[in-house]
């Protein structure tokens, strides 16, 4: 079975872990949000490629939840001699990341090049794809002004009042190289539990993508992130308010509207599921927690057998 996962932040990675556990990783291609991207010190920065890139490879620092493990910050400490405002922590093991991927990108090489070497000297067999190459910016409006993702979610720690959210760039970028044929070749397409705002809505602002989801001939199962009223870690609550949607999986069910056909919500949910089957998705529940990876692969095993009673609405 091939399977291919939308995904974002560390929800995704674990989500996109549990799946290549359950099904091999020859069956998945990760679309991964870029949104969040940034230059930092002219550096080119991806941090959901790399929790992905990393938490597949076994490198993630799970404790943290982003960056490698073993990680020290020496340089960054060194750096703040120098620039005491700097208030994005690029890990020691980390900055080789970063160093790499802008230097191809400087070379005139793209973001998927970039993302294919580091994959495989990471030896991730998954295949892992930005979801496009061209730059897509997650810009939030809030109370304190018009902010990037890693601005509001890092440097304001997720405190301001978010007002509306934008994806600057999305209508003129392209899928990938190899999005597409992902999606178009796929027996279930997923959507990982992460963030509906800044993860996965930046993934559908590149057009041809949203069309080819609307249209997908296969079943789209996504696992919901917020049960019991609030997300399982992460900052949805914060975007999910601002944008008037309520904080709960009828709110992320009333996002995915039009293109999902299924969505597996937690056991503690139960109630909410008629509430969801109204807007239209077929609905499941189970224990949504991903950790310990058991756990995670018994939800992925959900979302691939809920996606056998769901009709897709495309050709
Ligand atoms: N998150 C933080 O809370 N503080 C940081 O200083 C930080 C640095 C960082 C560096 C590289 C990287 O790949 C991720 C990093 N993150 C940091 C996490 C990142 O802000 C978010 O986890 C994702 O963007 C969420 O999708």
């Amino acid at each position: 079975m091939n399977v291919a996962i939308l995904a974002g932040g560390v929800g995704g990675a674990r989500f996109v872990r549990a799946a290549v556990a359950a099904l091999g990783p020859e069956a998945v291609t990760v679309i991964v949000n870029t949104g969040d991207d940034e230059r930092f010190h002219g550096l080119f920065v991806s941090p959901d490629l790399d929790s992905v890139l990393y938490t597949l490879a076994g490198e993630n620092d799970a404790r943290r939840g982003w960056g490698l493990s073993e990680e020290t910050f020496r340089a960054f400490e060194a750096l703040r001699r120098f620039d005491p405002q700097a208030w994005f922590q690029l890990g020691d093991r980390d900055l080789g990341t970063h160093l790499f991927r802008t230097q191809v990108l400087a070379g005139g090489g793209t973001l998927a090049e970039a993302t294919r070497s580091i994959a495989t000297a990471l030896g991730v067999r998954a295949t892992v794809l930005p979801m496009s190459d061209q730059p897509v910016r997650t810009l939030i409006e809030t109370d304190r002004g018009t902010l990037t993702f890693q601005q509001f979610h890092v440097r304001e720690r997720s405190q301001p009042l978010v007002r509306s959210v934008r994806y600057d760039g999305g209508e003129s970028a392209r899928p990938s190289p190899g999005v597409l044929e992902a999606l178009a070749q796929a027996d279930v397409i997923l959507v990982a539990p992460s963030n509906p705002v800044s993860s996965i809505a930046p993934i559908l602002a590149v057009p041809a993508i949203r069309s080819a989801l609307v249209n997908a001939a296969r079943p789209i199962v996504g696992l919901s992130g917020i049960r019991g009223g609030a997300p399982f870690r992460g900052d949805a609550d914060r975007f999910l308010t601002g944008l008037g949607v309520e904080v709960s999986p009828v709110g992320v069910a009333r996002l995915y509207r039009g293109w999902v056909h299924g969505l597996v919500i937690d056991d503690l949910d139960v109630a909410l599921a008629p509430s969801i089957g109204a807007l239209g998705p077929r609905v499941a529940t189970c224990d949504t927690a991903l950790d310990p990876l058991e756990r995670g692969i018994a939800a992925v095993e959900r979302c691939v057998e809920l996606a056998t009673r769901c009709a897709p609405t495309g050709r």
